[in-house]
């Protein structure tokens, strides 16, 4: 292999696997034709049947592996669960899992498993850290990228089917018919890997793009657009898959602007789509200047709408309620709409998480979100069973993340950062995995089952998303970010003139009293947008968990912390616990050099580097400025600030 990382996990030991007459399968349809290809170029194992087998419609695109005598059977409803089974398979052959009597049977946790690239027409990717866009729009359709391709398989190895190509902040130009055209021939390639295109779209088209008079969604003209708009779609694309629209959001167009309801402007659109089978992907990451604390807004213009959207629009909630912070409380959203179908939107991209520079893996802050329990439905009404059909029955099901892609050789900037994508892809399909069984698989299938670099390389990875807050965010604070590119500490920001909303210093709050922001009752009660008892929980200081005590709380600076330290020293240490953890990472990284190659090992290590030398300016910016309130001495045995 070339050890650039272009390979991502897909490094299957052989390059000759089984002959043709070891696998046995009726048919011949492009997927199928993908499936058998895999196992001749990589199975090194015994006989396979796959079966296609009608009753196993169940399963919902799963698939059955089953030992009978000398054989491999692998049957599914369809020939895409019969290729998600032989990945399965060449998974267990690739990191060395025993292949005797195996009796697997696997059922998705989610039917649709969607990226969200945020990619731009030009080329550019928004909160993109990973090079271009893959898309190259200007030569499609005639040069066709053989990373197209590519891209489709290591999804599909992961089960992951669908994709929305374009950004989120959605140029109208997207649906203009010499770019749908471009379209076709994506959906085209990904169609075998069992990946269904959606776009984008901006509310305005109609008016940008058709020269209506408005885009109001109850003119009549509007939604004769939409209709055509739709029915010249599914020409090109048959199985399109619908659309994921951001509105009156940021400044982005949207119904509210004709005095509509996010329910009209989505019921308009899934009228459209929905004879065609198509769904619309409804965000509620609604921002705009408002009085009210931002992390109320979602939870106040949707509940209201409880009820009113058709029953193809799902409504795309981001997992917290600001914005993909490190550590966020959950948003409390999940269960609160309990006639309309919700799906959470994670961040692969790691827009807040030292972008391409940092190594976090993220699987525990996914695992995070979908297992805390909102009590929407009592005790045990976890965001995983509100959003995977368990509690509220859905149409479809369905979990979204923003991709991290782009056309870098090694596709996500940092090498650790395929880890990201792959985690979301597993989790996708069966949230049920651990975050340490999923690492474990990735490692073995990117690096080596070797323990002396498997054991210590997990560790580090299990522990790297809680490092990223300490040495960034610890106890709760958020979005103390500089800039808008959201790279490093600027918590003195005060965006004075401009959006005061925004900056750093309303966020944290930090004053001489102490530090925080409330959100109870007595400050902006967002607390009492979550169901009890979580509303008292994250109410009364004493209760609330301290790693979301500044989130909910503006607490003194020498309150006393569970562990006997003043909030101060809390806070001190846990910046330094960051540092710490980051210079281990550079030893530990150190010694595992004898068993992997020298190109990635000295990428990871420079990247560690910027990582150590980051972590160490977050926390003398952020105890060094909230030194100014609390006006209190740092510890001696933490390191001092340089
Ligand atoms: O996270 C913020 C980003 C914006 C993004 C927006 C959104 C696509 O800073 O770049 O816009 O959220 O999710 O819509």
């Amino acid at each position: 292999f070339a050890e650039d990382g272009s390979q991502l996990w897909l490094r299957f030991p052989a390059k000759n696997g089984v002959s043709t007459d070891k696998i046995i399968s009726k048919g011949n349809n492009p997927t199928l034709n993908i499936a058998k290809k895999e196992l001749m170029n990589h199975w090194q194992g015994q006989e396979i049947e796959l079966r296609t087998d009608k009753s196993l419609k169940y399963l919902k695109g799963g698939y059955k592996i089953k030992s009978v005598q000398n054989k491999l059977v692998i049957s599914a409803e369809k020939e895409i669960g019969l290729l998600y089974g032989v990945y399965h398979i060449l998974r267990l052959q690739q990191t060395k899992s025993s292949l005797a009597n195996l009796n697997i049977t696997e059922k998705p946790s989610y039917d649709v498993r969607i990226l969200n690239h945020w990619d731009n027409l030009d080329g550019t990717i928004e909160r993109g850290y990973a090079g271009h866009s893959l898309w190259k729009w200007e030569n499609l359709p005639n040069t066709i990228s053989p990373r197209y391709e590519e891209y489709a398989r290591a999804n599909a190895s992961i089960g992951i089917n669908a994709t929305v190509l374009n950004n989120v902040n959605a140029s109208p130009n997207m649906l203009r018919k010499d770019y749908l055209e471009k379209v076709k021939f994506l959906a085209d390639i990904f169609r075998p890997y069992g990946i269904k295109v959606y776009l984008s779209v901006n509310f305005s088209s109609p008016k940008v793009l058709g020269g209506l008079e408005n885009s109001d969604p109850l003119n009549k003209d509007v939604q004769k657009w939409w209709k055509d708009k739709a029915s010249e779609i599914y020409k090109l694309i048959p199985d399109f898959g619908g659309f994921l629209v951001k509105a009156n959001s940021e400044g982005q167009p949207g119904p509210q602007d004709y005095g509509r309801t996010h329910a009209d402007g989505a019921n308009m659109m899934a009228d459209v789509l929905k004879p065609y089978g198509g769904i619309v992907m409804w965000r509620a990451f609604v921002y705009s200047p408002s009085k009210e604390d931002r992390a109320k807004q979602a939870y106040l213009e949707f509940v209201p709408l409880d009820g009113k959207f058709r029953d193809n629009v799902i409504v795309q909630i981001k997992n917290g309620p600001v914005d993909f912070q490190p550590r966020e409380a959950f948003n409390p959203l999940f269960g609160a709409l309990k006639k309309t179908s919700e799906m959470v939107e994670f961040q692969i991209t790691q827009e807040y998480l030292g972008q391409a520079n940092h190594l976090v893996y993220l699987a525990p802050l996914f695992k995070e979100t979908l297992d805390s329990d909102t009590y929407s439905d009592g005790k045990g009404s976890t965001i995983a069973k509100i959003t995977d059909g368990t509690l509220r029955p859905a149409k479809l099901t369905a979990i979204s993340a923003v991709a991290n892609i782009g056309e870098d050789k090694n596709w996500t900037g940092h090498h650790f950062a395929q880890a990201n994508w792959y985690a979301f892809g597993r989790l996708a399909w069966n949230h049920d995995l651990t975050s340490e069984q999923i690492a474990d698989e990735w490692i073995k299938m990117t690096f080596t089952d070797n323990e002396k670099f498997l054991n210590p390389v997990k560790q580090m990875m299990l522990t790297s998303r809680e490092t990223a807050v300490d040495y960034m965010m610890p106890l709760g604070l958020h979005h103390i970010f500089a800039g808008m590119h959201h790279y490093g500490p600027e918590p003195w920001g005060d965006y004075k003139g401009t959006r005061a909303d925004w900056s750093p210093v309303y966020y944290h709050q930090a004053n001489t009293q102490g530090l925080g922001f409330n959100r109870t009752k007595t400050g902006s009660n967002a607390v009492s947008q979550y169901f009890p008892p979580l509303n008292d929980i994250y109410g009364n200081i004493k209760t609330t968990p301290e790693n979301l005590i500044l989130w909910f709380h503006h607490i003194p600076w020498d309150y006393q912390m569970k562990d006997g330290k003043t909030l101060w020293e809390e806070l001190s240490y846990k910046y330094d616990t960051g540092v710490k953890n980051v210079r281990e990472y550079q030893k530990v990284w150190d010694k595992i050099q004898p068993y992997v190659d020298e190109e990635r090992f000295t990428e990871v290590q420079s990247k560690l580097k910027i990582q150590a030398k980051d972590a160490v300016w977050w926390k003398d910016a952020c105890l060094l400025y909230f030194q100014t309130f609390s006006k209190m001495p740092i510890p001696y045995d933490i390191e001092r600030p340089i």
